[in-house]
């Protein structure tokens, strides 16, 4: 890892984790703790893991943010419209889907979306290999859902992640439901145990993801790894344009209908549909892309309307402001 160039007087600092009042930073000194900047309008200009920082020489403090190559966010809980930052300055997204079961394939695309939409480059990575009898056949059935992506099996469980050697150097941040093995695949990459694995443990007693795990770690082959709390529903939110990358095949067969408002119901012509009945595509790719689409759709408005009542507030509080200055008659 390459600490940033940053103007003089300043020290540049990644920040490793982030707490409501402070920040946790590596400096090319060591590590130390800054106090948090005030929370800005649109959360997703609020520093997160991954970010760089310059700090003052002489105080600890945060004097700039640098621009970011990257950010991973996702839309808050259900019946929100706001985004959360999730790592920022990520060169790979590894999304870890578990052989142990049958392939969650709705939510891979939907990861996949929004790892597409980050600025990153999404990789595919299906975990505990053992538990597997044909990974072949798995990594066939993941391919035509991840257009673009490399799809990789490891076995954490016994260190086997040498397929991930090529990303060992880049920053990096893992995705993917609690239980699909991501911080064994952090503890194989790193050579030690220094993530706690284990349905178990990640939760406190109340079934709440505890927060108490470091989040960003120093490769052994120079890169940097972000691990996230487990997220098995992860929402999108409005500013996401990662569904063109996702659907990468879906969206060159609709930009070849003969009309450009295909819906690819019943049109004449329906590059997508031709495409289904001839058997190259699947009707669970396109009726997924619909659904993501409708779901983008839907967020955008919230957000429009969000937005027009912050205005509209705004207005209200500014005129009122300035009825009370205006000179009494
Ligand atoms: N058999 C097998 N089990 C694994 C492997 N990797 C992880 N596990 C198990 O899967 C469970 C969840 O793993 P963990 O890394 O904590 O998942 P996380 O919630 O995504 O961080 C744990 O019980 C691990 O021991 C593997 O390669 N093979
Ligand atoms: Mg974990
Ligand atoms: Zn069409």
């Amino acid at each position: 890892m390459l600490f940033p160039p940053v103007r003089d007087g300043l020290v540049p600092a990644l920040l490793t984790r982030v707490d409501r009042t402070r920040y946790d930073v590596l400096t090319p000194t060591g590590f130390l703790q800054v106090p948090a900047l005030p929370s800005p309008r649109d959360p997703l200009g609020a520093p997160t893991v991954g970010d760089w920082l310059a700090l003052a020489r002489l105080a600890p403090e945060v004097v700039e943010v640098l621009p970011r190559t990257s950010l991973l966010s996702r839309g808050t809980a259900k019946g929100t419209s706001k985004a959360q930052p999730l790592a920022a300055n990520v060169d790979v997204v590894l999304i870890c889907l578990g052989l142990s079961g049958p392939l969650p394939l709705r939510r891979l695309e939907r990861f996949l979306t929004l790892a597409w939409g980050s600025g990153a480059t999404p990789v595919v990575v299906l975990t505990k290999a053992d538990l597997c009898d044909d990974v072949g056949a798995a990594v066939r059935e993941v391919l035509p859902h991840a257009p673009g992506c490399e799809v990789v099996a490891v076995c954490a469980a016994t260190g086997e992640v040498g397929a991930l050697s090529p990303y060992t150097a880049s920053t990096l941040v893992l995705l993917g439901a609690s239980g699909a093995g991501k911080s064994t695949v952090v503890n194989a990459l790193m050579g030690s145990d220094v993530m706690s694995t284990g349905d178990i443990r990640d939760v406190d007693g109340k079934g709440r993801h505890t927060t108490t795990h470091r989040e960003l770690l120093l490769l052994p082959g120079g890169g940097v790894i972000i691990d996230t709390p487990g997220l098995r529903g992860v929402s999108l939110h409005a500013a996401d344009d990662g569904l063109a990358l996702a659907f990468s095949e879906v969206e060159d067969l609709a930009s070849a209908c003969r009309f450009a408002d295909c819906r690819h119901i019943s049109e004449p012509g329906c590059a997508v549909l031709s495409s289904v009945v001839a058997g190259d595509l699947g009707q669970d790719r396109v009726d997924a892309w619909r659904k993501l689409q409708r779901e983008l759709a839907f967020q955008a408005r919230r957000t429009d309307v969000r937005l027009r009542a912050e205005e509209s507030r705004l207005w209200k509080a500014r005129s009122k402001e300035q009825r009370a200055r205006a000179p009494k008659r």
